[in-house]
């Protein structure tokens, strides 16, 4: 079946998903900050991260979520800040975050001291910090404030699938004045499944009604309208998740085949830490944690945005041939 053009995903999006109330303000913000890092010539990235959430009722109690915890997102975003690049990082709200995720499970209060002395009685005595309790903090702060003071970072929050799909097509359209120094990057585990606005009960759906069934209709794509009309210049790289290695790849290969666009990350629930395989219409590169990077804590995302940034120059070249 020919997939859906973007008037009839335009379509669907307005009327089936609720247009969240602050996105016009968000995209020009997006637009902004791609204009203000292309004019300097450097690339931008568009991150989605995190899961999505998908409500049951409008007034909503109960909702399908999943398992994504944001850390691929976070932890790219890190390493593609170091390789140069501007980030827009569009993430489920609270989910794992650039540079705080490598605090996240921390209590925030067992790295805290009140220091004794005076007013250590009182409610106003000095608080320090307990360096051991937080690896590595100075360089961490060191970095997070020269890439907050540099302006490198702009962080957009979502929580429902109707805020990412909006959310989403307005980073597209605000990416796509800087051409092919665009990058989306989709790591975001984004609902295949949801219930339109118009079958959903407005109240707490009842128990006393006995077993609930509920059907869902599919999530359009917005990978083939964003690689066809929205921002076709872009380098765009999807991921692809199973649970079962043995059909992976071939899903990579018809994601690629299908939306035609510059590469698929595919990796497998279990071992995503540690594997994934960067596939292109060319080429095909596994990525491997090896025993020793484990030991020198080399993350798996270090490999993947080293690998997409050299193909990305790549295609950048060959645009401007
Ligand atoms: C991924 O495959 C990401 O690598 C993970 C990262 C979500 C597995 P975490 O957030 O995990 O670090 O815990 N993202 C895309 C998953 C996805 O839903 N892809 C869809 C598909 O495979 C559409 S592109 O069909």
């Amino acid at each position: 079946m020919a997939e859906p053009r973007a008037a009839t995903i335009d379509g669907k999006l307005a009327e089936e998903f609720a247009v969240p109330s602050h996105v016009d303000e968000v995209k020009e913000q997006m637009a902004a900050f791609a204009g203000r890092h292309g004019a300097k010539g450097r690339r931008v990235v568009l991150i989605t991260s995190g899961g999505t959430k998908v409500p049951l009722e409008s007034r909503t109690v109960r909702f399908l979520d999943n398992f994504s915890s944001g850390r691929r997102g976070a932890s790219s975003a890190e390493y593609f800040l170091d390789s140069g690049y501007a980030v827009i990082f569009l993430h489920r709200h609270r989910s794992l975050y650039p540079y705080t995720r490598l605090y996240s499970n921390i209590n925030l209060l067992d790295t805290l001291q009140l220091k004794s002395g005076e007013g250590a009685s009182s409610n106003s005595g000095q608080v320090v910090v307990n360096q051991q309790a937080l690896p590595n903090i100075a360089k961490v702060l060191k970095r997070y404030q020269e890439v907050k003071d540099a302006g490198l970072l702009l962080p957009i929050e979502f929580n429902t699938l109707s805020e990412y799909l909006h959310l989403l097509k307005a980073a597209a359209q605000a990416l796509s004045t800087i051409g092919s120094k665009a990058m989306f990057y989709l790591a975001a585990a984004v609902s295949d499944f949801y219930i339109p606005a118009s079958e959903m009960p407005e109240h707490k759906i009842q128990s006393s009604n006995g077993p609930l069934q509920i059907s869902m209709k599919m999530v359009p794509k917005m990978l083939s309208p964003l690689v066809k009309d929205w921002a076709p210049q872009a380098f765009v790289i999807s991921f692809k998740l199973e649970t079962d290695p043995s059909i992976l790849l071939d899903k990579a290969r018809r994601a690629l085949d299908t939306y035609r666009h510059q590469a698929v990350v595919a990796n497998i629930l279990d071992t995503r830490r540690g594997y994934v395989v960067v596939v292109t219409p060319e080429t095909q590169a596994e990525l491997i944690l090896t025993d020793e990077d484990v030991k020198n804590e080399v993350e798996i995302e270090e490999k993947i945005i080293s690998n997409l940034k050299a193909a990305h120059g790549q295609f950048i070249t060959q645009q401007l041939d």
